[in-house]
């Protein structure tokens, strides 16, 4: 086999990489672990195999309070298909979010609670009470998957982060770096990533942060290591590789609040009779199938939170 030896060093790792280069040092990289196992080279190549240090923990017990009648979407699908504006507007990002560097992962809790700290993801992992759930996922370009998420209630979490009586909201954040993520290089966006939750939505039952997919350490294109689901809501409402918790009193500007506030709103909450302004909100396309099925109210969750939102009707609750 000719391989070109170039060190380690020497290749282009930095932010205006194309992915083309990118690729070329994977392949490179794959390379050089033939050879490590041929005994040749050894230190170099083991260095891209890190495992996961969380890959011990999976699969989780299935919490069976948590099924659905729909099938679960194949993996293969579900992880070719991902809306994850840092790494590009398509749908096929899940290669250039490889790049993504999962550890180490410090998460910040700040703003109204006792005491601001911060917290390594596997540290949060081993104490939080981890488990597997199976969940409707709709975006608002009305399409839509099934999807086993692993990870742990939010509400254990914001227990944990002693939120003062005066907070009302927890605003997230996602990593920012430029470097990694090209999306993060388009002006047009108000970057980091930011979505926001009440304290009420976020201590329901249903608010889940997410660890894992599919029996495993999530995937970095699902938002590893860190993002939430909140099923009841739009899809951009689940924010991936979350980095910051802030507990407020003011209800924050999100993301897409701020690209297209007469397209996005903060709630988000799903409803077939109120259209997007460019498009219906009737009905879905299942992903990894041929059908398109009717879109339900809170998308089918309306027991378990239809109650958060009593006496709110003159809030743009569904956009
Ligand atoms: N940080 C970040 N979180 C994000 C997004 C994003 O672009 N960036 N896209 C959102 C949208 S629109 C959807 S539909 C879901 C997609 O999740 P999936 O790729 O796991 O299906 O992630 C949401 N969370
Ligand atoms: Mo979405």
């Amino acid at each position: 086999m000719l391989i070109r030896h170039r060190p380690r060093w020497a290749l282009p790792a930095s932010a205006a990489t194309p992915e083309a280069v990118w690729l070329d040092r994977r392949r490179l990289m794959a390379g050089l672990g033939a050879i490590a196992a041929s005994g040749v080279v050894t230190a170099c190549a083991a260095e891209e195999e890190v495992a996961d240090p969380s890959a011990g923990l999976y699969p989780l017990p299935r919490n069976e309070a948590y099924t659905i009648e729909r099938p679960v979407t194949p993996e293969e699908v579900n992880s070719r298909y991902n809306n994850y504006y840092e790494f590009g507007s398509g749908k096929d990002i899940w290669r250039l979010a490889q790049r993504l560097p999962l550890r180490p992962w410090e998460v910040a809790v700040d703003g109204l609670v006792e005491t601001p700290f911060t917290i390594g993801i596997d540290d949060l992992l081993a104490r939080m009470p981890l488990e597997e759930r199976l969940y409707r996922h709709r975006c608002v370009e009305a399409w839509s998957m099934t999807i086993p998420w692993g990870g742990f209630p939010m509400r254990a979490f914001v227990e944990m982060c002693k939120p003062l009586g005066s907070a009302k909201y927890v605003r997230m954040e996602t990593f920012m770096d430029r470097k990694v993520a090209p999306g993060q290089r388009t002006p047009w966006y108000d970057w980091p990533y930011v979505e926001g939750l009440t304290i009420a939505e976020a201590t329901n039952e249903l608010a889940f942060l997410v660890t894992g997919t599919y029996g495993k350490p999530a995937a970095p294109q699902f938002g590893a290591p860190l993002r939430l689901a909140v099923p009841w809501k739009y899809g951009f409402k689940s924010i991936k590789a979350i980095v910051r918790f802030t507990f407020t009193e003011e209800r924050p500007k999100t993301f897409w609040e701020k690209s297209g506030p007469t397209e996005y709103g903060f709630w988000a909450n799903v409803n077939p009779d109120v259209p997007h302004p460019r498009w219906s909100q009737a009905s879905e396309r299942v992903l990894g199938t041929d059908e398109r099925i009717p879109t339900r109210l809170f998308n089918g969750y309306a027991e378990e939170v239809a109650g958060l939102y009593a006496g709110m009707e003159g809030e743009r609750l569904f956009m």
